[in-house]
C-alpha cells in the first residue's frame, strides 16, 4: 500500500476508537486529474451555452457564475445538469472503485479479499461559496443507507483543498460511533428538509469536534454511526467533494431494498414521523415509491 504504513490492525483500531480514518495520497493524482478535466469540459460547455466569458478560473468562477444564473428559475439550470452528469461519470467510478480505495473499504468493512462492497450511492457535491441552500445538520449515515448494511462512508475533495476557513468542511464528533444510532428527527430548514439530530442533543454529548482538512487525493472514511455535519462554505472557492456509501452485502441481516423503500423506512422511524405537520412530507415519498402493484398491467 502506497505511503500507508498503516497496518491493518492499527487502521481498524483507529476506525473503532474515533469513528473515522484519513488516508493521505490514497489515489493516483492522474486519476483525480482525469475526473477534474472531465468536469471542466462540462463547465465550459455550459458557460458557452449561457454565453459566459470562459477565461480564467473555470472551476470556481464558472460554477459561481452558473450558480447565480440558477437562482433565476426562468433560466436553464446548468448546475443541476452538471451535478447529475458528474455522478455518472466513468472517471468518478474509476476513483470510487480504485484498488487502494477498495483495500481500505474491505479492511474497514471486514470483507474478505474476494468480497466486494456494494455502492449504495455515490455523487459529487458542489458547494459554491456563501450559499446555504443545502447545508446539512448533524446526522449519522445509518439514517440514509440500506438498513443493517454496516456501511462505510467515503468523503474526499477534488479540485480545491478543503478546510474550515477556505471552503468549509466536514466535521465529525470524535468517538461518536461508539454511541450507536441516535434518534433522528425530520428537521425543516429554510430551503430544505432533512433528517438529523437536534443541536440540543449534540450539546449533551459533548465530544470533540474534528474539522477535517484534506487535499485532492486524501480520503476520509467514516463509520455509519459517526455523527457528522458539513460547515458552510465561507470562502471564495467552490467545495467539490466525492461522496460514496459502501455497504456490506455479506452482513447477516442484509436485505436489498429499493431507494424509495429505504427513504420511506427511515422517514417512518424518525422521532417526529407521526406529527401532523410532517404527514404531507412523508406522503410525498409514499406516493413516489413503495412496492407497486403491477397486476393490472398483466393479461
Ligand atoms: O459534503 C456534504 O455536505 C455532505 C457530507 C455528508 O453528510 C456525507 O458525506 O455523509
Ligand atoms: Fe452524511
Amino acid at each position: 500500500m502506497n505511503n500507508h504504513t498503516h497496518h491493518k490492525q492499527n487502521l481498524i483500531d483507529e476506525f473503532q476508537n474515533n469513528g473515522f480514518v484519513i488516508l493521505r495520497n490514497l489515489v493516483d493524482n492522474k486519476k483525480i486529474k482525469k475526473l477534474e478535466d472531465s468536469i471542466k469540459a462540462q463547465i465550459l460547455f455550459h458557460m458557452n451555452k449561457h454565453e459566459l466569458n470562459i477565461e480564467g478560473d473555470i472551476f470556481n468562477q464558472g460554477i459561481i457564475q452558473l450558480n447565480k444564473i440558477r437562482k433565476d428559475k426562468t433560466k436553464f439550470d446548468s448546475v443541476q445538469v452538471i451535478y447529475n452528469l458528474i455522478r455518472k461519470l466513468p472517471e468518478l467510478y474509476n476513483i470510487l472503485g480504485d484498488s487502494n480505495v477498495m483495500d481500505i473499504v474491505r479492511i474497514l468493512s471486514r470483507l474478505k479479499e474476494n468480497q466486494s462492497p456494494y455502492i449504495w450511492e455515490s455523487f459529487c457535491r458542489i458547494d459554491p461559496p456563501k450559499d446555504s441552500s443545502f447545508d446539512l445538520k448533524w446526522h449519522q449515515e445509518s439514517f440514509f443507507t440500506l438498513p443493517n448494511s454496516n456501511s462505510v462512508q467515503l468523503w474526499s475533495p477534488i479540485i480545491n483543498n478543503v478546510s474550515i476557513n477556505n471552503t468549509g468542511t466536514i466535521t465529525l464528533l470524535k468517538g461518536s460511533s461508539k454511541l450507536g444510532e441516535l434518534k433522528h428527527y425530520i428537521i425543516k430548514l429554510k430551503n430544505y428538509i432533512h433528517e438529523g439530530i437536534p443541536d440540543e442533543e449534540i450539546d449533551k454529548i459533548n465530544l470533540e469536534e474534528i474539522n477535517v482538512e484534506l487535499k485532492p487525493g486524501d480520503f476520509l472514511f467514516f463509520d455509519e454511526h459517526a455523527i457528522h455535519k458539513t460547515f458552510h462554505n465561507q470562502g471564495d472557492k467552490v467545495r467539490f467533494t466525492m461522496v460514496a456509501n459502501y455497504s456490506n452485502p455479506y452482513s447477516e441481516n442484509f436485505k436489498f431494498m429499493s431507494e424509495q423503500e429505504v427513504l420511506m423506512y427511515h422517514k417512518l422511524r424518525t422521532g417526529n414521523a407521526k406529527d401532523k405537520e410532517n404527514e404531507s412530507y412523508i406522503q410525498s415519498f409514499t406516493s413516489k415509491g413503495g412496492i407497486k402493484d403491477f397486476s393490472n398491467l398483466i393479461n
